[in-house]
Protein backbone atom coordinates (compact mmCIF):
# COMPACT_ATOMS: atom_id res chain seq x y z
CA UNK A 1 0.00 0.00 0.00
CA UNK A 2 3.08 2.38 0.32
CA UNK A 3 4.00 3.07 -3.47
CA UNK A 4 6.95 5.26 -2.07
CA UNK A 5 7.61 7.16 1.12
CA UNK A 6 4.28 9.38 2.28
CA UNK A 7 2.24 7.92 -0.67
CA UNK A 8 -0.26 5.26 0.57
CA UNK A 9 -3.07 3.76 -1.11
CA UNK A 10 -6.07 2.53 0.53
CA UNK A 11 -7.88 0.37 -2.23
CA UNK A 12 -12.05 0.90 -0.71
CA UNK A 13 -11.56 3.37 2.21
CA UNK A 14 -14.97 4.85 1.00
CA UNK A 15 -18.37 2.91 1.64
CA UNK A 16 -20.72 3.22 -0.77
CA UNK A 17 -22.75 5.17 1.34
CA UNK A 18 -20.05 7.80 1.67
CA UNK A 19 -19.64 7.93 -1.99
CA UNK A 20 -23.09 8.38 -2.52
CA UNK A 21 -22.71 11.21 0.03
CA UNK A 22 -19.47 12.54 -1.08
CA UNK A 23 -21.53 12.65 -5.37
CA UNK A 24 -24.69 14.42 -4.11
CA UNK A 25 -22.11 17.51 -2.22
CA UNK A 26 -20.33 17.39 -4.97
CA UNK A 27 -23.13 17.76 -7.61
CA UNK A 28 -24.55 20.55 -4.91
CA UNK A 29 -20.39 22.47 -5.49
CA UNK A 30 -20.79 22.01 -8.97
CA UNK A 31 -23.85 24.23 -9.73
CA UNK A 32 -21.79 27.20 -8.03
CA UNK A 33 -21.90 29.95 -6.71
CA UNK A 34 -18.72 29.11 -8.94
CA UNK A 35 -20.34 26.44 -11.74
CA UNK A 36 -17.81 23.31 -12.68
CA UNK A 37 -15.99 24.40 -15.28
CA UNK A 38 -13.09 23.15 -17.63
CA UNK A 39 -10.30 25.74 -16.72
CA UNK A 40 -8.36 27.66 -18.82
CA UNK A 41 -4.50 28.03 -18.74
CA UNK A 42 -2.72 31.03 -18.93
CA UNK A 43 -1.30 29.58 -22.25
CA UNK A 44 -5.19 29.45 -23.76
CA UNK A 45 -5.24 25.42 -23.23
CA UNK A 46 -8.29 24.42 -21.65
CA UNK A 47 -8.40 20.99 -19.09
CA UNK A 48 -10.25 18.35 -20.36
CA UNK A 49 -11.01 17.27 -16.61
CA UNK A 50 -14.14 19.91 -15.50
CA UNK A 51 -13.17 21.28 -11.37
CA UNK A 52 -15.31 23.19 -8.95
CA UNK A 53 -13.67 24.26 -6.29
CA UNK A 54 -14.67 24.78 -2.46
CA UNK A 55 -12.56 26.92 0.21
CA UNK A 56 -10.31 28.46 -1.99
CA UNK A 57 -10.54 29.30 -5.64
CA UNK A 58 -8.14 27.40 -7.62
CA UNK A 59 -6.83 29.40 -10.93
CA UNK A 60 -3.97 28.00 -12.54
CA UNK A 61 -1.56 28.57 -10.74
CA UNK A 62 -2.79 30.63 -7.61
CA UNK A 63 -5.05 30.49 -5.20
CA UNK A 64 -7.63 32.91 -4.82
CA UNK A 65 -11.25 33.62 -2.66
CA UNK A 66 -12.62 34.95 -5.65
CA UNK A 67 -13.20 33.22 -8.55
CA UNK A 68 -11.57 35.98 -10.77
CA UNK A 69 -11.46 34.18 -13.77
CA UNK A 70 -14.89 32.72 -14.15
CA UNK A 71 -17.63 34.84 -12.41
CA UNK A 72 -15.86 36.99 -9.62
CA UNK A 73 -17.78 35.09 -6.63
CA UNK A 74 -16.80 33.36 -3.65
CA UNK A 75 -16.46 30.01 -3.40
CA UNK A 76 -18.35 27.70 -1.10
CA UNK A 77 -17.00 27.18 2.24
CA UNK A 78 -15.09 24.23 3.30
CA UNK A 79 -17.02 22.24 5.62
CA UNK A 80 -16.31 20.47 8.67
CA UNK A 81 -17.21 17.20 8.02
CA UNK A 82 -15.17 17.34 5.07
CA UNK A 83 -12.29 18.30 7.57
CA UNK A 84 -12.86 15.64 9.56
CA UNK A 85 -12.93 12.81 6.72
CA UNK A 86 -9.62 14.10 5.72
CA UNK A 87 -8.24 13.44 9.12
CA UNK A 88 -9.85 9.76 9.46
CA UNK A 89 -7.68 9.47 5.95
CA UNK A 90 -4.60 10.60 7.26
CA UNK A 91 -5.10 8.38 10.43
CA UNK A 92 -6.10 5.40 8.50
CA UNK A 93 -3.22 5.78 5.79
CA UNK A 94 -0.24 6.54 7.90
CA UNK A 95 -1.86 4.44 11.31
CA UNK A 96 -0.91 7.58 13.38
CA UNK A 97 -3.10 10.58 14.43
CA UNK A 98 -1.69 13.92 13.29
CA UNK A 99 -3.21 17.30 13.22
CA UNK A 100 -4.73 18.45 9.73
CA UNK A 101 -6.51 21.51 8.70
CA UNK A 102 -7.68 21.13 4.94
CA UNK A 103 -9.18 24.36 3.80
CA UNK A 104 -9.82 23.27 0.17
CA UNK A 105 -10.44 20.86 -1.89
CA UNK A 106 -10.13 20.54 -5.54
CA UNK A 107 -13.22 18.33 -7.23
CA UNK A 108 -12.17 17.17 -10.87
CA UNK A 109 -14.60 15.16 -13.30
CA UNK A 110 -13.60 13.24 -15.67
CA UNK A 111 -15.50 11.54 -18.88
CA UNK A 112 -14.17 8.76 -20.75
CA UNK A 113 -11.99 11.29 -22.49
CA UNK A 114 -10.73 13.31 -19.86
CA UNK A 115 -7.21 13.61 -19.08
CA UNK A 116 -4.21 14.91 -17.05
CA UNK A 117 -0.99 15.57 -17.88
CA UNK A 118 2.50 14.84 -15.59
CA UNK A 119 2.46 18.01 -12.91
CA UNK A 120 3.52 19.20 -9.78
CA UNK A 121 1.29 20.35 -7.61
CA UNK A 122 3.22 23.56 -5.98
CA UNK A 123 0.48 26.74 -5.66
CA UNK A 124 0.13 25.77 -1.75
CA UNK A 125 2.30 27.59 0.52
CA UNK A 126 2.17 24.52 2.58
CA UNK A 127 4.12 20.82 2.49
CA UNK A 128 0.82 19.11 4.29
CA UNK A 129 -0.35 16.27 2.58
CA UNK A 130 -2.81 15.86 0.25
CA UNK A 131 -5.78 13.49 0.55
CA UNK A 132 -7.26 11.73 -2.80
CA UNK A 133 -10.90 10.51 -3.09
CA UNK A 134 -12.35 8.19 -5.97
CA UNK A 135 -15.27 7.98 -7.33
CA UNK A 136 -17.09 6.18 -10.43
CA UNK A 137 -15.00 5.11 -12.95
CA UNK A 138 -11.47 3.58 -12.54
CA UNK A 139 -8.74 4.95 -14.07
CA UNK A 140 -4.93 4.70 -14.32
CA UNK A 141 -3.07 6.78 -12.63
CA UNK A 142 0.67 7.41 -12.63
CA UNK A 143 2.89 8.45 -9.89
CA UNK A 144 6.24 9.59 -10.74
CA UNK A 145 9.39 11.32 -9.01
CA UNK A 146 10.25 14.49 -7.99
CA UNK A 147 12.84 15.79 -10.60
CA UNK A 148 11.50 15.30 -13.65
CA UNK A 149 8.16 14.19 -15.70
CA UNK A 150 8.97 11.16 -17.11
CA UNK A 151 10.36 8.00 -15.79
CA UNK A 152 10.95 6.37 -13.46
CA UNK A 153 7.25 6.35 -12.38
CA UNK A 154 4.59 3.47 -11.20
CA UNK A 155 1.33 3.44 -13.00
CA UNK A 156 -1.71 2.17 -10.53
CA UNK A 157 -5.16 1.70 -11.39
CA UNK A 158 -7.71 3.53 -9.17
CA UNK A 159 -11.35 2.53 -8.40
CA UNK A 160 -14.12 3.54 -6.75
CA UNK A 161 -14.19 4.10 -3.05
CA UNK A 162 -9.69 4.62 -3.39
CA UNK A 163 -7.92 6.60 -1.14
CA UNK A 164 -4.46 7.86 -1.10
CA UNK A 165 -2.41 9.96 0.44
CA UNK A 166 0.37 12.03 -0.48
CA UNK A 167 2.77 13.39 1.77
CA UNK A 168 6.36 13.77 3.05
CA UNK A 169 8.89 13.12 -0.10
CA UNK A 170 6.15 12.29 -2.25
CA UNK A 171 3.89 15.56 -1.95
CA UNK A 172 5.89 17.25 -4.53
CA UNK A 173 5.86 14.02 -7.14
CA UNK A 174 5.14 14.95 -10.61
CA UNK A 175 1.72 12.76 -11.40
CA UNK A 176 -1.05 12.68 -13.79
CA UNK A 177 -4.33 10.71 -14.90
CA UNK A 178 -3.55 9.09 -18.82
CA UNK A 179 -7.15 7.58 -19.08
CA UNK A 180 -10.10 6.39 -17.52
CA UNK A 181 -11.85 3.37 -17.75
CA UNK A 182 -15.51 4.08 -18.93
CA UNK A 183 -18.35 1.82 -17.69
CA UNK A 184 -16.10 0.83 -14.35
CA UNK A 185 -18.07 2.66 -12.28
CA UNK A 186 -21.00 1.63 -10.07
CA UNK A 187 -23.77 3.64 -10.86
CA UNK A 188 -24.81 2.92 -7.38
CA UNK A 189 -22.84 5.80 -6.17
CA UNK A 190 -25.40 8.20 -7.95
CA UNK A 191 -22.64 8.84 -10.85
CA UNK A 192 -23.83 7.06 -14.11
CA UNK A 193 -20.39 7.66 -16.04
CA UNK A 194 -17.83 9.12 -15.34
CA UNK A 195 -14.73 9.86 -12.75
CA UNK A 196 -14.97 12.03 -9.50
CA UNK A 197 -11.59 13.13 -7.73
CA UNK A 198 -11.83 15.38 -4.74
CA UNK A 199 -8.23 16.39 -3.08
CA UNK A 200 -7.88 18.08 0.10
CA UNK A 201 -5.39 20.53 0.53
CA UNK A 202 -3.99 22.73 3.32
CA UNK A 203 -2.90 26.08 1.09
CA UNK A 204 -1.01 27.88 3.84
CA UNK A 205 -3.01 30.87 3.09
CA UNK A 206 -5.30 33.49 5.40
C1 LIG B 1 0.50 13.63 -5.62
N1 LIG B 1 -5.74 15.20 -9.49
O1 LIG B 1 -6.11 17.77 -8.70
S1 LIG B 1 -5.40 12.67 -7.62
C2 LIG B 1 -4.94 17.40 -8.95
O2 LIG B 1 -7.24 12.19 -10.15
C3 LIG B 1 -4.71 16.02 -9.43
O3 LIG B 1 -7.91 14.20 -10.47
C4 LIG B 1 -5.64 13.89 -10.04
O4 LIG B 1 -3.61 15.71 -9.73
C5 LIG B 1 -7.03 13.37 -10.22
O5 LIG B 1 -3.96 18.12 -8.80
C6 LIG B 1 -4.80 12.98 -9.23
C7 LIG B 1 -3.94 12.21 -6.87
C8 LIG B 1 -3.02 13.31 -6.47
C9 LIG B 1 -3.49 14.58 -6.17
C10 LIG B 1 -2.63 15.53 -5.68
C11 LIG B 1 -1.29 15.22 -5.49
C12 LIG B 1 -1.72 13.01 -6.31
C13 LIG B 1 -0.83 13.95 -5.82
C14 LIG B 1 -0.37 16.14 -4.98
C15 LIG B 1 0.93 15.81 -4.78
C16 LIG B 1 1.38 14.56 -5.10
FE1 LIG C 1 -2.19 17.16 -8.96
Amino acid sequence: REIAPGAVHVPGWLSLDQQRHLVQACREWAKGPVPMRHTVLPGGGVMSVQTVCVGWHWQPYRYTRLAHDVNGRRVAEFPAWLAELGRRALADAYGTDVPYEPDTALINFYDGQAKMGMHQDKDERSDSPVVSLSIGDACLFRFGNTETRGKPYTDIRLESGDLFVFGGPSRFAYHGVPKVYPGTGDPATGLASGRLNITMRVTGLQ
